[in-house]
């Protein structure tokens, strides 16, 4: 079976594997809720709540995946105006989107594959509404009268097209509207929730507007590293050649992994172009007709005569007025087209780049969506034993037992302290002296469960008068001990109540830890996941991947040497394993060595880094070699994949 038709079909064994993931994480967020309604004043309810958001997001992502397996989400992402609709329009081939030179696009609009082109409004409640066209190019729109209060509303434009059979594309307001500030928000909101790749759109004939796209990049790559980039540098058809090589050297030196693929690009010549063809099989289909009709055709062509047809000079980049007028025996008709110059015709091969490389995104779809679940999971799992190590299954944290103790140890001391009164001063007020107490016990009553007759009874011990000092203390004696007797069952049943609770929520602990231990197991280890991965990042731009793989290749040979000299000294010498700071501390100079000779970008290195020191209990006691080795190869897969 082809990998597009798996990617289409969900297989049995693979639904079985979904829904059994899902179970999972069902039980995490119910066990969750459970232990947490367990705790007295939910002293654990944040920790748990964490746990229960991420699973609830783990949920969320795989219900998604398995629902809609097919497609890619590519999100147009970029400063307005940078061309973000005129690129739909030319993926489309269509004249979709509204294009102005204004910030124009106000909303969302995600663009599905449909028989015939339907467009429809979502409504908050999620209801759908079809709109016509009209409606539609009005609504999408930024009003210029009321540009501060643009409804945020969200459209779904079908449409039949091929391209939209695998991918689902987003058209987005962008960055950088001075005139508002929500489009950035919205923007941001579906970068975030939708994007499985990113199509970052850059003005090309704006050369100053890099430094700052770069530092954008970077801090939108922070959510999502690991989805694919594809920068478009578009309306390359009005940038001087200056402007161009500028860009992309620019782009060349500070790529550092931020995009998969560079390609100069005009949504203009494509357009052009795409009229032309139309024109001409317009043109061809009625001459043919005509011609099996057998009628007399007549054709003739006009151009432009201030910018003639032929002149080799400057025609490059400029585009010609051409008209065709057909003469038939029923009547004439007239074409009129722009031609496009040599330079667009190049253009319109990167146009055919752009279509393959979402074909090649399209077959990768499995592996993104498992990766970022992937990803998703190991955030889980990480918040989970983060949260859970702070939970203390002990009697106590069930019952009110600290508190009942501490009253306890205070009316003992309270009744010591009237002891040693009377006994230093025979004529003490005795019921001056349990006044306070019994304040304080009159305060306390309901929380420390004190019936009323019992500090009644408490009080009838303590008589106006006594005859001498011993009968003073008895009378102490019997005004305390009746309370401090009941408060004493009290925290024994109470520790009771507490070590039972405790086990029975140490046991639903343990069973919620081990469903976090077999959701990390799994897990696929990342080998797994790169090895399957299908080489497809061919980027237009850069060549220098083949040297500098070569390069780190043989910097791997040495370092090699020196690991297995350590590991021969530390089994031999020592007759110890390495531990994992040895090998952190041995490859962080490696590290060091690589970023300052090769200027390897650090993100990679560490990537790598962490991925060789990945504790794998399968094998927990790799050597120096072994590590070393799994790091390199990590490090040129990284590199295949960003350079
Ligand atoms: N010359 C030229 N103009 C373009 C190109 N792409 C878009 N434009 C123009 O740039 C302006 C903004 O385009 P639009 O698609 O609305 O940008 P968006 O805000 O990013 O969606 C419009 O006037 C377009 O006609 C291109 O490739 N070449
Ligand atoms: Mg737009």
């Amino acid at each position: 079976m082809s990998k597009q038709a798996q990617t289409n079909n969900m297989l049995p064994k693979e639904e079985q594997r979904l829904t059994r993931e899902l179970e999972k994480l069902l039980d995490v967020i119910s066990m969750c809720r459970d232990i947490n309604n367990d705790f007295r004043r939910q002293q654990f309810r944040k920790e748990f709540e964490e746990i229960e958001k991420k699973a609830l997001e783990v949920f969320k992502q795989q219900l998604l995946h398995q629902e809609n397996r097919g497609k890619i989400n590519l999100t147009i992402i970029g400063n307005f105006s940078s061309g973000k609709s005129s690129i739909i329009n030319a993926l489309l081939g269509d004249d979709v989107c509204a294009v102005k030179v204004n910030p124009t696009t106000s909303s969302i609009t995600r663009f599905i594959y449909g028989e015939e082109e339907r467009i429809f409004q979502i409504l908050s409640d999620g209801t759908k509404k079809e709109i016509s066209k009209e409606k539609y190019l009005e609504s999408s729109q930024h009003k210029i009268s009321n540009m501060e209060k643009t409804e945020v509303a969200f459209f779904e434009y079908q449409y039949p097209s091929p391209l939209l059979e695998n991918i689902i594309l987003y058209d987005t307001p962008g960055f950088e509207n001075p005139e508002n500030k929500t489009d950035e928000i919205v923007t941001k909101t579906v970068f975030k929730e939708k994007a499985d790749a990113v199509l970052f759109v850059q003005d090309i004939s704006k050369p100053s507007l890099e430094e700052t796209t770069k530092k954008r990049i970077e801090t939108l790559k922070k959510e999502k590293a690991d989805i694919p980039w594809i920068l478009v540098l578009n309306k390359a058809d009005i940038a001087s050649e200056e402007n161009i090589n500028t860009v992309l050297s620019f782009w060349k030196e500070n790529n550092n992994g931020l995009f998969n693929k560079v390609i100069v690009y005009s949504a203009k010549a494509v357009r052009d172009l795409q009229t032309i063809e139309r024109a001409q099989r317009e043109i061809e289909s009625k001459i043919i007709d005509a011609l099996l009709k057998k009628k007399t055709v007549s054709i003739s062509i006009e151009t432009d005569k201030k910018k003639p047809l032929f002149k080799k000079k400057r025609t490059s980049s400029r585009s010609q007025k051409v008209e065709i007028k057909l003469e038939t025996d029923e009547g004439t008709e007239i074409f009129e087209y722009q031609t496009v110059g040599e330079r667009d015709k190049k253009l319109f091969e990167a146009h055919k780049k752009l279509l393959e490389t979402f074909k090649e995104l399209s077959l990768q779809k499995e592996e993104l969506l498992e990766r970022r679940i992937q990803k998703l999971k190991k955030e889980l799992v990480e918040v989970a034993n983060k949260n859970l190590e702070k939970v203390k299954v002990s009697p106590e944290e069930f019952e009110p037992i600290q508190e009942l103790k501490e009253t306890l140890k205070f009316l003992n001391s309270l009744q010591e302290e009237a002891r040693s009164t009377v006994i230093r001063n025979p004529r003490a007020d005795l019921t001056a002296i349990v006044k306070d107490v019994l304040d304080y016990l009159e305060r306390k009553r309901k929380l420390l469960k004190l019936d009323s007759t019992l500090i009644k009874k408490s009080k009838k011990a303590v008589k106006e008068a006594y005859s001498n000092t011993r009968d003073k203390l008895e009378a102490i004696r019997d005004f305390f001990t009746p309370i401090i007797n009941h408060l004493e069952g009290q925290l024994k049943s109470l520790e009771a109540r507490g070590k039972e609770q405790a086990k029975h929520t140490g046991e639903k602990l343990q069973k919620l830890k081990d469903t976090i231990n077999s959701i990390n197991k799994s897990i696929q280890t990342p080998q797994k996941q790169t090895s399957r991965k299908t080489k497809s990042n061919c980027i237009i731009l850069n060549t220098r991947d083949l040297e500098l793989i070569r390069q780190v290749k043989s910097i791997w040979k040495d370092v090699l040497k020196d690991a297995l000299a350590a590991d021969n000294e530390l089994s031999h010498k020592s007759k110890r394993k390495s531990t994992i700071l040895e090998k952190w501390i041995f490859l962080k100079d490696v590290k060091k060595f690589l970023k300052k000779e090769l200027k390897i970008d650090e993100y990679l290195l560490d990537k790598a880094l962490k991925q060789a020191l990945h504790h794998d209990p399968r094998d927990p006691y790799p050597t120096f070699s072994e590590t070393v080795n799994s790091f390199f190869e990590y490090l040129v897969e990284l590199i295949n994949e960003n350079y």
